[in-house]
């Protein structure tokens, strides 16, 4: 018997090329395509980050490589195939879905490349891969998040305490921001889980790693005209400035890669920010594909898998 398990392995999506941004931003827009202006300055801000323009696309493939070779080793080699299905750029979750059909997969797990629970994000991923399935006649359950397991606390506060490493004799004195995409607002009246999950992995990060100082902030908000959870981040790094912080270690704790949200909005935009009011501000390095990362997330899809959530 075929007793093949696929994993579907979910991720943002980043565009191919510098002319695929268009298409990519007219899709995060829901189909409205961006201003000129809008578009130059999405474009400019691949341009500038370091690592490359596109690196979530690699990181990407990295991460659903690893995780399969994770599986395979708890499960015995090729009980399990992982596909990569993307919410803004091909290959699309429907596309993921329809390949393990076009395999034979009958039954299928489907996880997230973000550890928090939000209806708007996650909620949104899965709902897509749920209908594709249905269309497809894959039986599929789904990890809707893993932000409290062991191993991916145990590697961020590695990596928060490596990152006050950095301060030398500062260390003490350095504050830790943990920090997420903000949503717009509107998720609160929904009891939305997103914020308290997202506390819920920082007070674990900081207990591990015997954090001192530490505080939760937002970042990367869109411009939608409506209100966004705050306060951002550059925000919070004006109000510590102006209380006296001179060390700040920002550890993203919503993203596992990395990407534009970090490279330009954290190592670019926020340090700049930081810098002018005489503050220095490092960053944790992502997780990319971490092996604890990857047991937190093969552990979750063996959970899902055997209905124990
Ligand atoms: O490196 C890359 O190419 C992609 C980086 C990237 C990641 C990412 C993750 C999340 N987003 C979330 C929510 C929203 C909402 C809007 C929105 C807009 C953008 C734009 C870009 C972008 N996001 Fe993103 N996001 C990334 C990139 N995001 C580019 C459009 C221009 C801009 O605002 O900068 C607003 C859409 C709207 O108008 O309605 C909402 C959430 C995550 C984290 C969870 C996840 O990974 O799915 C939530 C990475």
């Amino acid at each position: 018997v075929d007793n093949r398990v696929g994993v579907l392995v979910m991720s943002y999506g980043t565009p191919e090329s510098l002319e695929g941004v268009e298409a990519y931003y007219t899709h995060i827009r829901r189909g409205h395509p961006p201003t000129a202006e809008q578009l130059e300055d999405l474009t400019s801000r691949y341009r500038s980050i370091v690592g490359g323009v596109f690196p979530l696309r690699e990181n990407t493939n990295r991460q659903v490589k690893a995780l399969q070779a994770t599986l395979n080793e708890l499960s015995g080699e090729g009980r399990f195939v992982c596909y990569q299905g993307l919410k803004h750029s091909s290959p699309f979750i429907e596309d993921g879905v329809a390949a393990m059909a076009a395999d034979g997969i009958k039954e299928a797990v489907g996880i997230v490349l973000t550890p928090q629970y939000s209806s708007m994000s996650v909620g949104g991923y899965i709902k897509r891969a749920q209908e594709e399935a249905e269309k497809q006649g894959v039986a599929m359950t789904f990890v809707r998040h893993y932000h409290l397991h062991p191993e991916l606390i145990d590697a961020l506060a590695k990596r928060v305490s490596a990152g006050l490493d950095r301060f030398g004799e500062q260390r003490d004195e350095a504050l830790v921001l943990f920090s997420a995409h903000s949503l717009p607002e509107k998720i609160l009246e929904l009891n939305d889980p997103y914020p308290e999950e997202l506390l819920e992995t920082s007070r674990a990060i900081a207990a591990a790693a015997k954090v001192g100082k530490w505080q939760f902030t937002w970042q990367s908000a869109g411009q939608t005209g409506q209100p966004w959870l705050g306060p951002d981040i550059l925000e919070t790094i004006d109000t510590l400035g102006r209380e006296g912080a001179r060390s700040l270690l920002v550890a993203p704790v919503g993203f596992v890669s990395d990407h534009l949200e970090v490279l330009y909005d954290i190592d670019l935009e926020a340090r700049r920010f930081a810098e002018e009011r005489g503050i220095r501000l490092e960053r944790i390095a992502m997780l990319n594909d971490d092996p604890q990362y990857m047991r937190a997330m093969a552990d979750s899809v063996l959970a899902a898998l055997t209905g124990d959530k």
